[in-house]
């Protein structure tokens, strides 16, 4: 499938809704998410205190938790935080980042899936396999080489944790563990940008809230990663040749940018049967 038999239409409102979208993110991208979540027209606010997190989770329309730079302060805001959106009903996008690359980390990660109930886990392969109890090397925060059926593997994990599972790479997949869906947009010069992973967990999260009802957010979500390839692509030919500085820049005005009849157009979804 491509182009157009999506409804392509949670973009508008994103940008009608201005969902606030509370991360706890890591400190390498902490200006980047709220520089993107602003130029695709969400609202951001950072917040870690231990005191205050129930209840900015509580009055956002999305949580995005990202254990990119976790402690053990980190680990607890991020429990607290994604238990009060629980109670409350707002949409959970967690990013395990760098799971499976110490036990630390990989057992943090199994420790929130056991304890937030996740709307969508967002993750290199290699990270989503390490955060269900199945092995794929990984270097650092990087997803490593390995062998293995990403879309089976997506599948498998969204069905254990009863949530979206997106698994992103050359390609991306979303899938709810009954519907599968491919999004082939984006560009490699993405992966020479620090922080791009973890501003599109925010970037699902603003998505997830516009789209309200359960039943529309694999649809939102595969939406949300067309969007994000699309604004990558238009970037590079933007900065074609002068390096990923300029195309980060270019990156941010290209999500401010792109309209939901240019996505229709240049989307590149494909369910699979
Ligand atoms: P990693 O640490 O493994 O790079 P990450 O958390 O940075 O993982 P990515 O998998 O790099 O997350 O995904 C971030 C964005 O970059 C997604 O939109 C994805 O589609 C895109 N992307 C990653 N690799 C490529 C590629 N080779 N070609 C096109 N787009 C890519
Ligand atoms: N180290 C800890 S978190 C982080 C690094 C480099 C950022 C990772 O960002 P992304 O989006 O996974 O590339
Ligand atoms: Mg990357
Ligand atoms: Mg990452």
């Amino acid at each position: 499938m491509t182009k157009g038999e999506l409804s392509m239409s949670y973009l508008d409102l994103v940008r009608s809704r201005n969902p606030l979208v509370h991360n706890i993110t890591n400190w390498v991208v902490t200006g980047f998410t709220a520089n993107g979540l602003l130029a695709m027209g969400a609202s951001p606010i950072m917040a870690y205190a231990h005191e205050e997190v129930a209840d900015v989770a509580k009055i956002s329309s999305a949580v995005l938790l990202n254990m990119g730079t976790l402690d053990a302060s980190v680990v607890q805001s991020i429990l607290l935080a994604g238990k009060s959106a629980n109670a409350h009903g707002v949409p959970v996008v967690f990013d395990p980042v760098g799971a499976g690359a110490t036990p630390y980390r990989t057992e943090a990660a199994r420790q929130i899936v056991r304890e937030v109930k996740l709307t969508a886990l967002r993750g290199n392969v290699a990270e989503v396999a390490n955060v269900v109890g199945e092995s794929w090397s990984i270097k650092g925060v990087d997803a490593g080489a390995g062998e293995g059926d990403v879309t089976a593997l997506a599948v498998r994990a969204a069905r254990k944790l009863g949530c979206l599972v997106v698994i992103t790479g050359k390609d991306d997949v979303v899938t709810d563990g009954e519907t599968t869906f491919v999004v082939s947009n984006g560009h490699p010069i993405l992966t020479q940008v620090t922080g791009t992973g973890c501003l599109l967990g925010s970037v699902i999260g603003a998505f997830l809230a516009a789209a309200g009802e359960p039943s529309a957010q694999l649809e939102a979500a595969a939406e949300a990663l067309a969007f994000y390839g699309v604004a990558a692509e238009l970037a590079y030919a933007a900065t074609e040749g002068r390096g990923p500085g300029s195309f980060q820049i270019e990156f941010l005005n290209q999500l401010a940018l792109v309209t939901s009849d240019i996505l229709k157009e240049k989307a590149a979804i494909a369910k699979l049967a």
